[in-house]
């Protein structure tokens, strides 16, 4: 951190900042026969804020460890801890975290005599240097991490060339293999799996994060599922619908009990933060009720990378500048390990499943453009086609209504590297569930501090399909979700919510 703030509701010790906050809210009542709004009062709610100041020497797992977005996140951790340049046609390059929020984006702290001044985002709190996590992780790939990166074909040549030696002893942990879950053209590269009960490979895991957390000497360990996408399990009631029942479903070896379930009820179980990086429903009822039972943080799902983020910022736009989308048509091709998996229908639907409910809150929120349950069309097509490897090719079609019987088609072309988009995400979203883990808060009502709901929406900005807290709203809106995050910060440390009014700008 560089700045103080100087506010008498605001305190530093050593050990932590604590600050005090008025949150501002909104009642409302309802006709009951009409459901029409009644009455609307302002409400204020005295919070107090706690963060612990001290950064933990923190382990990031990641399960697919050896696939194209892990070994881009280690090649990358590595290349910005050791001051790697590369050479490229176009002359030197040096390493970076550029698409990450926490690392490459900026907040605005407020106005000097040159007009606005802005701070990094890792500014706001004590965050966690991505150069000093410390990686491990599994993969059914028994591939070494030097040689899943050349593997992925993300990083230029002369990069691959100096990150070579320092990946080559990196070797992933076997993993869970049921080959149900995934499609069956994975089954060549599962040559480094675990074997006996659901319940033995679980404990396995448990053994693992235990052995990574004493062996590097780490305060904590936060897990994150980076590999294949998974086809959804079934919601069996009395098998996974609660804690005690998924655990007993577990022991008994269940075969509707997936890999990445077997994961998060492990890390649960540990204490850890677990991240779901890939659609499928790994958090099903039994783990969110485990996780809120042992105040364990969860959040998902699936990435948000580059055509949903998009979608979530162009969809926002349009609605909320009063023009109806009517049609939205994702097309996209790529020939990654992860455009095979999903070349197969299962795991195609589970995508399908979180790339199709991105918009539904913008569309909920304008009753002028769409009347109750009336949605755009909207259809994901995804191919794969092995050419084209790592650089996926997006394609975007908006038809909108707009005025007096006009129509507006947009149409996008986006090509990139899908890892590259993904891996700043990764880091994001394991920094920023870390200092989550700092932040405590307390109100009048409240006898002692306490966390966040288990759910960890604050992190909705880095996921295709937010998991929140039964019963409370999705956003999907991008700069929604990076308010909530920057927002929240900013309380921690006695700063107001960034209301964009800057009334001292517009007096007469
Ligand atoms: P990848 O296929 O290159 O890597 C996945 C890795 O997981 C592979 O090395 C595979 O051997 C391993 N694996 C499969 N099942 C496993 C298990 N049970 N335990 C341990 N390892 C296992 O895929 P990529 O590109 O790295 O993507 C990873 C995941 O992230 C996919 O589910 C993908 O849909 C999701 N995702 C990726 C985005 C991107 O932009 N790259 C964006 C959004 C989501
Ligand atoms: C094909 O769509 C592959 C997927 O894994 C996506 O690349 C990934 O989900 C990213 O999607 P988006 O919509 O966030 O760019």
């Amino acid at each position: 951190m560089t700045f103080k703030v100087n506010s008498p509701t605001v305190t530093y010790t050593d050990a932590t900042i604590e600050s005090r906050v008025v949150y501002e809210s909104t009642d409302l009542t309802f006709d009951p026969k009409t459901g029409a709004v009644l009455e609307v009062t302002p409400t204020a709610t005295n919070f107090v804020f706690r963060t612990e100041r001290k950064v933990p020497r923190l382990g990031m797992m990641l399960v697919g460890w050896g696939g194209n977005n892990g070994s881009t996140v280690t090649g990358a951790l590595l290349a910005n801890k050791h001051n790697v340049s590369w050479n490229t046609k176009e002359g030197t390059r040096n390493p970076d975290y550029w698409g990450s929020l926490t690392q490459a984006s900026t907040v605005r702290l407020g106005s000097g005599p040159n007009g606005d001044i802005f701070v990094p985002f890792n500014h706001l709190l004590p965050m966690v240097n991505p150069n000093d996590i410390i990686v491990d992780g599994w993969d059914i790939s028994s591939a070494n991490l030097g040689d899943s990166m050349k593997r992925a074909q993300v990083f230029d040549y002369d990069l691959q060339r100096q990150l070579y030696p320092m990946m080559v002893n990196m070797r992933p942990r076997p993993s869970i293999y049921f080959p149900d879950f995934i499609a069956a053209n994975q089954a060549d590269r599962a040559d480094n799996v675990l074997t006996g009960s659901k319940q033995e490979q679980m404990e396995q895991i448990r053994r693992d994060i235990r052995d990574f957390k004493a062996r590097e000497n780490l305060d904590k360990v936060i897990v994150l599922w980076t590999a294949n996408t998974e086809r959804f399990a079934d919601i069996i009631p009395g098998m996974n619908d609660t804690a005690e029942n998924i655990l007993n479903a577990i022991s008994q070896g269940h075969s509707e009990i997936s890999p990445s379930t077997l994961f998060a009820v492990a890390s649960v179980l540990e204490g850890c933060t677990y991240i779901n990086g890939s659609p499928q429903n790994t958090f099903v009822p039994g783990v969110v009720d485990l996780a809120n039972q042992r105040r364990v943080y969860i959040a998902g799902d699936d990435f948000k990378s580059g055509q949903t983020k998009m979608k979530s910022v162009l969809v926002d736009f349009l609605v909320g500048a009063g023009i109806k989308p009517t049609s939205i048509v994702s097309y996209n091709h790529l020939g990654n390990n992860d455009g095979k998996n999903l070349s197969a229908p299962q795991q195609f639907r589970s995508k399908e499943i979180s790339k199709s409910n991105v918009v539904d809150d913008m569309v909920a929120s304008n009753n002028i453009l769409y009347k109750k349950d009336e949605h755009p069309d909207h259809v994901v097509v995804i191919k794969y086609v092995p050419y084209v490897a790592d650089s996926k090719r997006a394609m975007d079609e908006y038809t909108s209504e707009i005025f007096m019987g006009g129509k507006n088609t947009i149409v996008m072309h986006n090509t990139c590297e899908d890892s590259l988009l993904a891996s700043p995400l990764i880091f994001d979203l394991v920094i920023l569930a870390e200092i989550c883990e700092r932040i405590t808060f307390k109100t009048e009502d409240m006898a002692e501090f306490d966390r966040f709901n288990s759910v960890l929406s604050i992190l909705s900005f880095m996921l295709k399909a937010p998991l929140v807290p039964n019963g409370t709203p999705v956003v999907n809106a991008l700069f929604r979700q990076r308010a909530c995050i920057e927002n929240i910060f900013r309380a921690c440390v006695g700063l107001k919510p960034e209301n964009h009014m800057m009334i001292e700008h517009k007096r007469p």
